[in-house]
């Protein structure tokens, strides 16, 4: 996130403490105001002094003082002291679709309703329907709202999970006598959520036999600044919950669902963290063992047991059946320093981490070539200021160039799409002499010009035909209408396949991670006319978005249809989203060649081409 978006979140966090505050009109629009223009400000505004901070329309002193604080010190003492005044539980409910402060302000001091409990036992016992608004319309929506929420509630999505997991690897790694560290789990597998996170800390052998040198090890970690809670506290594991920033207060992120652990601590969103220290020995079998899943490590297990070992997160051992582990009695492992060490022995090539799920991945005879990020050559689905997003077409361009690719599309929002700026037809092909102008300033790489165009309710896309044609690539994606029952959402979906003129499905589903479950289609039956159309569905990149989701990834993969790995840029930092994307990409054991961005430029443009004949 850059620094103005996690400044526009600040300040619409204030504003929304300030509804629920019940605070007047003008203030509060002077940060919803704040908030839009830092998020649209195209300069990091941490780079601006006070003077240029004003001259900014929609800045005045008062806001600037705050941009400034919260630039040298992380947040405001506004915040602070509005959000003392807030129950903890009641800002998370503001990411529940049709809550929103005014609402919520009055289930508040009308209701008595301060957190997720209180408000779904107002709606059990029909309390909630006295208060005012809340008619049985609107709390029958609520609660559905909340049940998709509750479903998906206890796991953070991998976008959040995964900064939070990198930053603490680097921690421990600044550590004296720390040699390795990595974390492992279901972020390491690239899921697209998350339960809690898994960090692996080595010591050298003989320093691992000193506790006055491991014991420190693991108190820095409990002592990390964003520590809510001690879960567990060990001289070689550790359990804690880690907070989320106060305002990313964002649905999804959860109280631990332990009773025993939320005991007497602050509330408020965290990820639990579990860290693990071993000697340098063992850290390929633990990597191995806390990488998971569990179906796969049960698996490994046995095969190790087939042939005569044991197979624990210590070591492979060779196994002379006594009672007591092998570990305990000091029996040399065959392997256990490298995870490679330890396939190796097993006898099975080395399975990378994405695909460890006992799917079937133990019938490869060799490693997977799967799809890296150095393979993406391309990106296919960008926005720029024409609509919603906050480049330009030179600056897009350049950005995508300077990440090595070949080629980037420029596809913006089709006309319907009005919340998001989109082009009309006009506008449109004022656009493409835009991007066509473009060229010559941004040598090195193709630019060309599409459309993300919008798949209406019936199927029909945005634009008429011959306005498609002159589209270098057309993204079809659904925006609107995504509680479609099945069926329709089917042969919604099967005509934008089907349309001569479309190359990629965007985001197919429409689902955001932990917030609505978008539509669900007979994929099979996508997947199959995808394949028979030579139209690619996308992963799209973004991690609240994972869409395709790994599993349908997966069935497009074998059904030897194309995907399209796309980071839906709106601003430079949604580049560093295809981190997720090719994630997913490999859970679903693609390969290179199976998704068109990875394509050399000439096979990628006669491909594109086969769509305009
Ligand atoms: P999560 O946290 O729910 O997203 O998923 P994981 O896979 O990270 O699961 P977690 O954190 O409970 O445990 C990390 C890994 O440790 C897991 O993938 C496999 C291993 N593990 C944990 N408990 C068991 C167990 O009872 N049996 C086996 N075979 N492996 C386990
Ligand atoms: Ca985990
Ligand atoms: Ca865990
Ligand atoms: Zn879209």
């Amino acid at each position: 996130m850059s620094a103005n978006d996690r400044l526009a979140r600040h300040f619409e966090a204030i504003a929304n403490l300030m509804q629920l505050l019940g605070e007047d009109g003008f203030r509060v629009n002077a940060h919803t105001r704040a908030a839009r223009v830092l998020g649209d400000l195209s300069t990091d505004a941490s780079s601006l002094d006070r003077k240029t901070l004003l001259e900014i329309e929609g800045i005045g002193p008062k806001i600037a003082d705050k941009i400034i604080e919260f630039i040298s010190s992380g947040s405001t003492a506004e915040f602070a002291d509005l959000n003392a005044k807030v129950p903890p539980g009641l800002l998370p409910l503001l990411e529940v679709p049709g809550l929103g402060p005014k609402t919520l302000r009055t289930l508040w001091t009308e209701g008595g309703i301060v957190d997720e409990a209180s408000l779904r036992a107002s709606i059990a016992d029909g309390s909630i329907l006295k208060l005012p608004r809340m008619g049985a319309k609107s709390v029958e929506k609520l609660r559905q709202s909340l049940d998709f929420a509750r479903t998906v509630h206890a796991r953070i999505r991998l976008g959040q999970a995964m900064p939070i997991a990198e930053h603490i690897v680097a921690r421990m790694k600044a550590q004296k006598g720390v040699v390795r560290a990595a974390f492992a789990g279901s972020a390491r597998r690239g899921r697209d959520t998350v339960g809690d996170l898994d960090i692996l800390v080595s010591t050298s052998d003989a320093d691992f036999k000193n506790e006055a040198l491991v014991a420190p090890i693991s108190a820095l970690f409990r002592a990390m600044p964003e520590v809510r809670h001690v879960l567990a506290s060990g001289d070689t594991r550790s359990s804690i919950q880690f907070a989320l920033n106060a305002e990313d207060q964002r649905w999804g992120a959860t109280e631990s669902e332990n009773p025993d652990a939320n005991k007497g601590q602050v509330k408020g969103p965290v990820i639990q963290v579990d860290l693990r220290i071993v000697p340098e020995c063992s850290f390929g079998a633990a990597l191995a063992y806390f990488t998971g899943s569990k179906d796969h490590n049960v698996h490994m297990r046995e095969r190790a047991l087939s042939m005569g070992m044991t197979l624990n997160e210590y070591g492979l051992y060779p196994d002379d059946s006594s009672e007591e582990p092998p570990h305990k009695r000091g029996v040399t492992p065959v392997a256990g320093t490298t995870e490679e060490s330890i396939f190796a022995a097993l006898k099975l090539p080395y399975i990378p981490p994405e695909i460890r799920e006992d799917h079937s991945e133990f019938n490869l005879n060799a490693t997977p070539t799967l799809i890296t990020i150095a393979d993406i050559k391309a990106e296919l689905h960008a926005h720029t200021t024409a609509s919603d997003g906050r480049m330009s077409i030179i600056e897009l361009a350049e950005r995508a160039k300077a990440r090595g690719f070949h080629t980037i599309t420029v596809t913006d929002h089709s006309r319907s799409s009005a919340q998001a700026n989109g082009l009309s037809i006009e506008r449109l092909l004022e656009h493409i002499d835009s991007i066509h102008a473009a060229r010559a300033q941004v040598p090195g790489i193709t630019i060309l010009a599409g459309s993300e165009v919008d798949i209406l309710a019936d199927g029909s896309l945005d634009y008429p035909d011959e306005i498609l044609a002159k589209l270098d690539v057309v993204v079809a994606s659904p925006h609107t209408a995504l509680s479609q029952e099945p069926a329709t959402a089917t042969a919604r979906l099967l005509k934008a396949i089907m349309h001569p003129l479309v190359h990629i499905l965007g985001h197919p589903t429409g689902r955001l991670i932990n917030r609505r479950p978008g539509l669900e289609p007979d994929m099979a039956a996508l997947i199959a006319a995808a394949k028979k159309n030579n139209t690619a569905l996308e992963i799209n990149a973004h991690w609240m978005r994972l869409d395709l989701r790994d599993v349908h990834a997966r069935a497009t993969v074998e059904a030897g249809a194309l995907l399209s790995i796309n980071c839906d840029v709106h601003e430079a930092e949604d580049y560093d989203n295809l981190k997720y994307g090719v994630l997913t990409a490999r859970r679903a054991g693609a390969v290179a060649e199976s998704v068109i961005n990875t394509w050399p430029a000439e096979k990628l443009h006669a491909w594109l081409k086969t769509k305009r004949r």
